[in-house]
C-alpha cells in the first residue's frame, strides 16, 4: 500500500495545508481514507462461510479502529500530531452507530473484528435500526428515553443489491441491506456486518421527543428500534416480526451466497454454518427447512438433517425473563408456515426424547427457543467457564443428559485493537517499548510479568493511568458537564441497569460512604464513583435505581463536607464512545453481579487490560480472572454462587431479617429518610426502598457487609502505590487469555471448521 501523505491530501482535497485545515474537514478526509482503503481489500472468500445473526452489534465508531485495522494509524496519527491536531477532537464528529444494547451486542462486534483478524470468511448478520436502543437523557434526576437518531449523519453504510421478499401470515414485505466493511488487523482482505431494512420504512413516523410508535404498522416501522417495549401483546408481536425479518433475510442470503459458491444445497453444510447468538436468531431453523423444502424441493426429513449439521447456538443468560418463549398463537400470526414447522419439529423432538422438560412446545402451547436451537443444533456453547458448567448441571442439565457431546465452553473474549490500541495509547505504547509489538497480533502479554518487579515500568505503567485520567477528565468535562479531581481514585461500574447486577448494592455502598465521612472520616484521596448504564424502559426497577443513583450524586455533590471526599457521576447516553474514556482510567473496577447470574460480563476483561484492579464476587469470568491472576491481586467477596443457587432452592433467603441488622437498616432507610426523598421522586424512591427491604431477589443485603469491607480495604490498598502498579501489571500480563481472537480461534477449531 502506498504511503499515506495527509499534506499532500488536505492539499489536493481543500487547497489547504494540513496545519490550517479545521477537524471536521479533516475527518471528511480520513473518512474518505479509510472507505479508499478498505475498498480495495477483498472479501474472504473460503468455499465455508459463517454468518453469525445477533439482534444487536454494538460496533462503536469505526475510523479509529479501522485505521488500526488497515495499518495505518500509527501513521496517521503522527502526521496530525506534527500537524497540531488532537484524534480524539476529529473522532467526535463520528456518529456512534446505534445498532446493540450492551455485553451480548458488544461481544458480537468484538467478534466480528477477530473473525475478519482471523482471516476467517464470516459475515454478521442483523437489522438496520434506524433509532436503536434509544438515546439516554436524564431529566430531573430520571431517564428519558428518545429516540437515537444516529443514521442521518452517517459515513460507514454501503449499499448492498440483495433483496428479498419476507412473507407474514397476512402480508409480505421486502427488504434491502446495507453493508459495514469489516477489515482485518494485519490482513488485507475483510468480511462485512450486512444489516438488513425495510424497503418500505419510514422514520419520519416517530416524533424527537419520544420512542412511542405504532407497533401495529409492521411495513413502516419494523426496523425503528432494537427490543422495543415488549410489556404489551403488541410489542411482543413486533418482537417475532423483527426476529422472523432477520432470519428469513439472513436464510435466503446464506442459501443464495452458497448456490453462487457452488453448493448443490444437499451439501449447504459444506457452504455455510450459522451461529445463533442468544436465541433471537432462533426461526433461522424453521425458516432455513422452509426455504429448502418449499423453495429448493429438499424433502423435509434431508432438509432437517442439514439444517441439524449448520446451526450452532450460543446461549449468553441464565435469567428466566431472557430466555425467549413465544405462544405458539403469536408465532402462527407471523408466520404460519415457520410455526407449522416448529410443530413438526416439536414432534420429532418428542419422538426422541420424551420428556416434558426437554419439550419445544410445553403443555400451554408456549414454544422454548433455547430447546429448538439445542435440538435441532449440533452445539451449544456458555461463555464462560462457570457459566457453562451451570448450564449444564442445573439451567439445561436435561439437555446436557441427552446431548453431552454438543456442550462447551467458549470464554469471552475482546478485541485489544480497540480496547488498548485504540482506547490506550499510551500503554499500548508502553507495552511495544517493553516486550516488543508481537502482542498486538498474539494477544500473548505474559512477557509483562518479567516486569514486575520493575520500578522503572512501574513508574511508567503509573504515568499511563495519569495520562488516561486526564483523557477521562476532559471527556467528562466536555461531554458530561462534570469536574473530577486529577487525583480522584476512580471507582467505575458500567453495564446495563439490572438488579442482578447490583448498581443498587453499590449505591447502599455510597451511603454507607457518604455517612462515614460525615462522621470525620475522610479518606486520603478522593473517591469518585462512576456509573454507566441504560435501563430498559418497561423495568421499573431499574429506573429506580437510576433514580436513587442520579439523586445521591446531586445530595453528595450540595454537601460540602463530603463533596470534597466523594463524588457519584452517572454517565448519560453511556456508549462504546464513552467506555473508551473511561475504562482506561478506572482504578477499581466493579463486577459485583449476585454469583451465579452474569453469564460471563466482558467489561471485567477491558479493565483488566487497563489495569484497573477488579472487585468482585466470584461470577462469570471473573473466576477465570481470579484463577489467573491470583487471590493476591484481586479482591473477591460475597456468597459463591452454590450457596446462591441453595438459596434460590430453598426459598430461604430472608431479605426482611437481613434489612434488621442496624447497621444494613441504616443504609436502606437512608433512602426514605425524608430530606433525601424530598430532592427526589418519592414514589421511585419509596418503591425501590421496599423492594430492597422486602424482596431484594438479587440479594444485595447478604452481601453488603463483605462488599464494604471489601471496598475499603481496595482503597487503603490503593495507598501503597507500588504495590499497587505491580498488582495492576500483573493483571495486564494475565490478560491476554481474554482476546477475542483466542475465543475465535477456539469456535473454529471445535464449532466452525472453517478453511
Ligand atoms: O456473552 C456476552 C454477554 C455476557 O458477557 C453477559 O454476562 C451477559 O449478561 C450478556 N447477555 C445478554 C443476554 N441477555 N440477557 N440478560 O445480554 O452477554
Amino acid at each position: 500500500m502506498p504511503q499515506i501523505n495527509l499534506t499532500e491530501l488536505a492539499e489536493q482535497s481543500f487547497g489547504t495545508s494540513l496545519e490550517q485545515l479545521d477537524d471536521r474537514r479533516i475527518y471528511k478526509l480520513l473518512v474518505k481514507l479509510v472507505q479508499e482503503r478498505s475498498a480495495t481489500c477483498p472479501l474472504n472468500n473460503g468455499k465455508k462461510k459463517l454468518y453469525y445473526i445477533s439482534a444487536e452489534f454494538l460496533i462503536g465508531k469505526l475510523l479509529i479502529n479501522n485505521m488500526i485495522d488497515l495499518g495505518i494509524y500509527d501513521e496517521v496519527k503522527d502526521q496530525l500530531t506534527a500537524a497540531g491536531h488532537d484524534l480524539n477532537k476529529i473522532e467526535e464528529f463520528e456518529v456512534e452507530p446505534s445498532l446493540g444494547n450492551g455485553g451480548l451486542g458488544r461481544l458480537a462486534a468484538c467478534f466480528l473484528d477477530s473473525i475478519a483478524t482471523l482471516g476467517l470468511t464470516g459475515d454478521g448478520v442483523g437489522l438496520n435500526y434506524h433509532y436503536g436502543l434509544f438515546r439516554q437523557r436524564f431529566v430531573d434526576n430520571q431517564q428519558k428515553a428518545v429516540p437515537d437518531e444516529w443514521l442521518g449523519e452517517q459515513d460507514i453504510l454501503v449499499d448492498d443489491d440483495h433483496s428479498y421478499t419476507v412473507e407474514f401470515g397476512d402480508f409480505a414485505v421486502t427488504s434491502k441491506l446495507v453493508n459495514i466493511d469489516v477489515p482485518g488487523y494485519g490482513q488485507s482482505t475483510k468480511n462485512r456486518l450486512r444489516l438488513f431494512d425495510l424497503a418500505s420504512v419510514d422514520d419520519g413516523l416517530v416524533p424527537g421527543s419520544s420512542i412511542d410508535f405504532d407497533k401495529t404498522e409492521i411495513a413502516k416501522n419494523l426496523t425503528l428500534f432494537l427490543y422495543p417495549d415488549d410489556s404489551d401483546e403488541q410489542g411482543r408481536l413486533l418482537r417475532i416480526y423483527q426476529e422472523y425479518f432477520m432470519v428469513s433475510n439472513a436464510a435466503q442470503l446464506l442459501i443464495d451466497e452458497a448456490v453462487e459458491r457452488g453448493s448443490n444445497l444437499h451439501d449447504l453444510a459444506d457452504y455455510a454454518v450459522v451461529q445463533i447468538n442468544d436465541t433471537h436468531p432462533t426461526m433461522v431453523i424453521p425458516e432455513l427447512i422452509r426455504l429448502l423444502t418449499t423453495e429448493h424441493g429438499i424433502e423435509f426429513d434431508e432438509a432437517v438433517t442439514i439444517v441439524r449439521s449448520m446451526v450452532a447456538y450460543t446461549n449468553h443468560t441464565i435469567l428466566a425473563e431472557a430466555l425467549e418463549k413465544w405462544p405458539l398463537a403469536s408465532l402462527q400470526k407471523v408466520s404460519p408456515a415457520i410455526a407449522d414447522i416448529i410443530v413438526k419439529l416439536d414432534e420429532i423432538a418428542k419422538a426422541e426424547h420424551d420428556d416434558p422438560r426437554v419439550a419445544i412446545i410445553d403443555k400451554h402451547d408456549t414454544v422454548h427457543m433455547a430447546h429448538m436451537d439445542i435440538h435441532f443444533g449440533f452445539s451449544i456453547n456458555g461463555v464462560a467457564a462457570l457459566h457453562t458448567k451451570i448450564l449444564e448441571d442445573t439451567e439445561l442439565h436435561p439437555f446436557y443428559e441427552i446431548y453431552p457431546e454438543k456442550f462447551s465452553n467458549k470464554t469471552n473474549g475482546i478485541t485489544f485493537r480497540r480496547w488498548v490500541h485504540g482506547a490506550n495509547p499510551a500503554l499500548a505504547s508502553l507495552l511495544d517499548d517493553v516486550i516488543g509489538t508481537d502482542w498486538r497480533s498474539t494477544g500473548d502479554l505474559s512477557k509483562l510479568a518479567n516486569f514486575a518487579d520493575d520500578k522503572d515500568v512501574l513508574e511508567r505503567l503509573a504515568a499511563t493511568k495519569v495520562e488516561a485520567k486526564a483523557i477521562m477528565r476532559q471527556f467528562m468535562a466536555l461531554e458530561q458537564g462534570v469536574t473530577i479531581p486529577s487525583n480522584a481514585i476512580i471507582d467505575v461500574q458500567v453495564k446495563r441497569i439490572h438488579e442482578y447486577k447490583r448498581q443498587q448494592m453499590l449505591a447502599l455502598y455510597i451511603i454507607w460512604k457518604y455517612l462515614d465521612i460525615k462522621n470525620g472520616n475522610r479518606p486520603k484521596h478522593p473517591v469518585t464513583i462512576i456509573f454507566g448504564g441504560k435501563a430498559a424502559p418497561a423495568y421499573t426497577i431499574a429506573q429506580d435505581i437510576i433514580h436513587l443513583i442520579l439523586t445521591l450524586s446531586q445530595w453528595i455533590a450540595n454537601d460540602p463536607d463530603v463533596a470534597p471526599y466523594l463524588q457519584v457521576v452517572m454517565i448519560e447516553n453511556y456508549n462504546v464512545t464513552a467506555a473508551e474514556r473511561v475504562i482506561p482510567a478506572a482504578d477499581i473496577s466493579e463486577q459485583i453481579s449476585l454469583a451465579s447470574k452474569e453469564a460471563s460480563g466482558t467489561s471485567n476483561m477491558k479493565f483488566m487490560l487497563n489495569g484497573a484492579l477488579t472487585l468482585c464476587t466470584l461470577d462469570g469470568a471473573n473466576v477465570e480472572i481470579a484463577e489467573l491472576v491470583g487471590d493476591e491481586n484481586i479482591y473477591t467477596f460475597g456468597a459463591s454462587s452454590k450457596q446462591v443457587e441453595q438459596l434460590y432452592a430453598d426459598g430461604t433467603y430472608n431479605a426482611g431479617a437481613l434489612y434488621r441488622k442496624p447497621g444494613i437498616k441504616l443504609l436502606v432507610d437512608f433512602i426514605t429518610n425524608p430530606a433525601f426523598m424530598a430532592t427526589g421522586n418519592a414514589e421511585r424512591l419509596q418503591r425501590l426502598h421496599d423492594d430492597i427491604k422486602g424482596k431484594d431477589w438479587f440479594m444485595a443485603l447478604l452481601d453488603i457487609e463483605e462488599y464494604i469491607q471489601t471496598k475499603e480495604r481496595v482503597l487503603a490498598d490503593y495507598e501503597d502505590q507500588d504495590t499497587w502498579m505491580r498488582k495492576a501489571l500483573i493483571n495486564i500480563a494475565n490478560a491476554g487469555t481474554f482476546s477475542s481472537d483466542r475465543t475465535i480461534s477456539q469456535y473454529n477449531d471445535e464449532i466452525w471448521h472453517l478453511n
